[in-house]
């Protein structure tokens, strides 16, 4: 496992994650430039799934990004760490590495699940991530964390060190 500061739109993966809402039709944020990046195509495909649940992934193509697929997940809205928030976001990472394991994808990218419009505190969802991640079941998978700030990197590169 591993972090870098990007552009998650920019990267040439076998997936990268979006962060997405239960419609699954776009939104701000991530969602938003990835759906720009990938262009109309995406909203089509999308349009077909039904939406997604809190917690979980559904997989589309990726159209016009260097990634060939993009794992859509909707992460929960953090309201007080009482609403199984963390449950939730643990599911978000593991369904998603799930998809990569069944699709026999090798490299998947993820962006910060949950802690831009959705609020949910950077420092704890850094360490849920790394944590499910970290599991024996996705030994074999290339995972990087994707931070689009230098704090988050920051955040993510200190959680690695112990890791290791
Ligand atoms: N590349 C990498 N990371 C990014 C990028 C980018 N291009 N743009 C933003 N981030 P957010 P959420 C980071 O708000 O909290 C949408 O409207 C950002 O700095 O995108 O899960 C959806 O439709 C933050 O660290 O997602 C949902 O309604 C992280 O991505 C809702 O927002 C996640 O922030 C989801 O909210």
């Amino acid at each position: 496992m591993k972090a870098i500061q990007s552009d998650i739109t920019r990267l040439e993966v076998d997936a990268i994650v979006n962060a997405a809402n239960s419609s699954l039709l776009g939104g701000g944020g991530v969602d938003g430039a990835i759906h720009r990046a990938a262009g109309p195509e995406l909203l089509h495909e999308c349009r077909l799934l039904g939406g997604c649940k809190t917690g979980q992934a559904k997989i589309t193509r990726g159209y016009r990004l260097p990634s060939r697929h993009i794992i859509h997940t909707v992460g929960p809205v953090w309201r007080d760490g009482n609403h199984r928030e963390p449950e939730l976001l643990a599911s978000c990472y593991r369904e998603c590495l799930r998809i990569c394991v069944d699709r026999s994808l090798r490299s998947v990218v993820f962006p910060c699940i949950s802690t831009g419009i959705f609020g949910y505190p950077k420092d704890r969802a850094a360490r849920i991530a790394v944590e499910t991640c970290g599991s024996e079941l996705f030994a074999e998978l290339e995972i990087t964390f994707c931070c689009f700030n230098l704090d988050d990197l920051q955040l993510y590169q200190q959680l690695l060190s112990c890791e290791s």
